[in-house]
């Protein structure tokens, strides 16, 4: 329940949330054909040094935005679970850099995900709403979704495609820094795929844009940009503890108000740049 400022907080995320794929060989990942499917090379090296990236949040909000161009200009960019650029570049770019999806939408469309082009661009990484653990075996035993058997038709389908499996402790790591800096106690239920994904933009790039987390001016029931469904949790949070992720984001921007009311934006330093 502490107030702490910028760089304390930024230097709460650097230490205490440590990013961290599952590699071959980690625990349970070893044997049962593991070694030739997880890729050999860190995310850091696959995408290489990032001085400025963009994390684009599926929100309604971003609907009529024209913040494409500015969001592509970015070194990285990165979308999140079923998000389309087709269609939308006007308001949230064409490149996508990376994507975070949850094992949620690889199992509920299982037959789509092997074979929908919109997965088959840029970097992939995969994370599992798993109990409050920090246990590989109990998780590999137990996912939330059994995805392990998807990952790897998918791999097998798509080799030069680098796909990660995101290690479950970082998300508890974070969730213990959202709690720690939320004044009621919040449901051990996983952050967000938008809020996790700014943890790793956080660990590769210098600086980082994020866009319609915070809402704009435009704020809206409307839950993603791509669809015509309405429903406030979707912004507030329900089962992911979102409002008290968007107040810990909104004590890092560097940025003004004004950026965050007309652009959605809330620009932030990435850990490399912070000495703790
Ligand atoms: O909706 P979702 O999230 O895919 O959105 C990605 C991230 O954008 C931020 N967001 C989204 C909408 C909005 N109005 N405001 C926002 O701030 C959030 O940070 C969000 O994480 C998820 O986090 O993985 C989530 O996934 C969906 C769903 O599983 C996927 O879209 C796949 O279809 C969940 N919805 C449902 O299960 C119905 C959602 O709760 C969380």
């Amino acid at each position: 329940n502490s107030t702490l400022s910028k760089g304390e907080l930024l230097c709460e995320l650097k230490v205490r949330v440590p990013f961290g794929t599952i590699k071959a060989g980690d625990g349970p990942f070893s044997g049962g054909g593991w070694e030739n499917i997880l890729p050999n090379e860190s995310l850091a090296e696959t995408l290489g040094l990032l001085k400025t990236c963009a994390v684009v949040m599926s929100s309604g909000s971003i609907r009529n935005s024209t913040l494409g161009t500015e969001i592509d200009s970015h070194d990285a960019v990165l979308r999140f679970n079923s998000a389309p650029t087709k269609g939308h570049s006007v308001d949230v770019g064409n490149r996508t850099t990376l994507r975070i999806i949850n094992s949620q939408l690889m199992m509920s469309k299982t037959d789509g995900f092997l074979t929908d082009p919109l997965y088959n661009t840029g970097v992939l990484m995969v994370w599992d709403p798993a109990p409050y653990s920090r246990d590989l075996y109990a998780w590999y035993r137990k996912p939330d979704f059994d995805f392990f058997q998807t990952y790897k038709d998918y791999r097998r389908l798509h080799p030069q495609q680098p796909f990660y499996i995101l290690s479950p402790s970082m998300q508890w790591d974070l969730w213990d820094v959202i709690q720690e800096n939320t004044p009621t106690d919040i449901q051990p239920n996983p952050p967000s795929s938008g809020m996790l994904g700014i943890a790793v933009m956080m660990n590769l790039c210098e600086k980082i844009s994020v866009y319609e987390f915070l809402p704009s001016h435009r704020k809206t029931d409307l839950c993603h940009y791509f669809q015509n469904i309405h429903n406030r949790q979707c912004t507030v949070g329900h089962y992911h503890p979102l409002t008290f992720e968007k107040n810990l984001v909104k004590g890092l921007n560097l940025g003004s108000h004004c950026d965050i009311y007309t652009s959605g934006k809330v620009t932030m330093c990435g850990f490399s740049q912070k000495r703790c």
